[in-house]
């Protein structure tokens, strides 16, 4: 590959920077998920060849020029639009993370997972371009009994969520484009809904058909997935939005350190509420805390970095991380968490992780 190659790759000693999966996780290599690697990145944005990609069927291979997007319901005037069409609307370019819910679903009960790209790597953070759900519908008139939109995919999965109203009204988007260059195929090529700071499950790829109507559809996903088993036995429905969560990335399980001496820790923090306020860490499993620096821009439901100079002076030590969104919501433990949800949970664990620094450098996962 030499100067001029039509599409650039990154250097050949960068070969390990990679999304993984966990071979054992589905039976079936349709269903899928390889994880971002949050330990080799830099900044807030994810590349777009290493985004976490996850499939319930595999990815299918559309041509643009033969992809249409329904929408119809309770609707003035239905319509079906040309990826064309699309793309001649006003447009808009956000940055947003993408968390899937069933991000730290293996560490419910105990610490499993070696790395940070196994433990939190089902999230990415990119710059998306597309147009503006509200804007679609003014375009079809939605009826002023409209509550809910369902949205469906053209994959083998054939995807669909229901999406509130008021959310589609507020700053859901249907993007085509992704840090610079048509959304990957991986990420729903053409076309797919951005619900930012909603649930992975909700940003329906290869999106195909909106329809609007005055209730939920109780599909598949809102229903036998996605949901949440509480202690009590019931299922708590519609947990859409990612509640704020942040993990140092460096040090992190896996690594190690070659000698005492200075350091930065390094990390990420986000929230579907709004903005990240303030992240603190701790070096003695949670009995003292420091404010660490926020990176600016610090965004609406995007990922934002923080960063702490520290000195090792050989000692083990216990590194956490806990954000505090601007509504005041504070990242609980994952004691406090279970509290509350128990231990059938599958998804929505936003709990504080903790690395553990041993004598001789290495880092791995544990609870305390
Ligand atoms: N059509 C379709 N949309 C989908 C999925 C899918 O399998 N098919 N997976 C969902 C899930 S569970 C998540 S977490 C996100 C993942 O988005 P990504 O693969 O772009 O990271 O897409 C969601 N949208
Ligand atoms: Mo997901």
């Amino acid at each position: 590959m030499g100067v001029g190659a039509p599409y650039g790759q990154p250097s050949r000693f960068e070969s390990e920077v990679m999304r993984r999966d966990i071979d054992w996780l589905f039976p079936d290599e349709r269903a899928s998920v390889n994880f971002t690697p949050l330990q080799d990145l830099h900044g807030i944005v994810t590349p777009n060849g290493l985004h976490f990609a996850r499939h319930h069927a595999g990815v299918p291979d559309i041509n643009p020029d033969e992809h249409r997007l329904l929408i119809h319901g309770l609707v003035q005037r239905p319509l079906l639009f040309t990826m064309d069409e699309l793309m001649r609307f006003p447009s808009v370019s956000r940055i947003h993370f993408i968390e899937c819910s069933g991000n730290g679903t293996l560490e419910w009960t105990q610490a499993v997972m070696p790395t940070v790209q196994f433990t939190h790597g089902m999230i990415g953070c990119s710059e998306w371009t597309g147009v503006r759900l509200s804007t679609l519908l003014d375009e079809v008139g939605v009826d002023r009994q409209a509550r809910w939109i369902l949205a469906e995919s053209a994959d083998a999965a054939g995807l669909a969520r229901s999406i509130p109203m008021a959310k589609a009204l507020d700053d859901a988007m249907v993007v085509y484009a992704q840090n610079g260059e048509r959304i990957r195929p991986e990420q729903g090529y053409p076309l797919r809904l951005l619900c930012p700071g909603f649930e992975g499950n909700a940003n329906v790829k290869w999106l195909r058909r909106l329809e609007v109507g005055t209730r939920p559809w109780m599909t598949r996903e809102e229903t036998s997935r996605y949901t949440d088993l509480m202690p009590d036995g019931s299922a708590r429905q519609f947990t859409f939005v990612n509640e704020a969560k942040s993990v140092i990335t460096f040090p992190s399980g896996g690594q190690q350190l070659r000698e005492r001496g200075s350091y930065e820790i390094r990390g990420l923090a986000w929230s579907g509420r709004g903005k990240v306020k303030r992240v603190d860490v701790s070096v003695d499993g949670g009995n003292n805390w420091e404010t660490a620096k926020l990176q600016q821009p610090v965004l609406s439901k995007c990922l934002t970095s923080f960063r702490m100079t520290w000195t090792w002076q050989g000692e083990p030590l216990l590194l956490q991380s806990r954000v505090i969104d601007e509504s005041g919501y504070v990242q609980p433990t994952i004691r406090q968490l279970r509290k509350v949800r128990g231990t059938r949970s599958t998804y929505h664990n936003n709990a504080i992780q903790t690395w553990k620094l041993d004598v001789e450098g290495k880092v791995s996962n544990v609870q305390i």
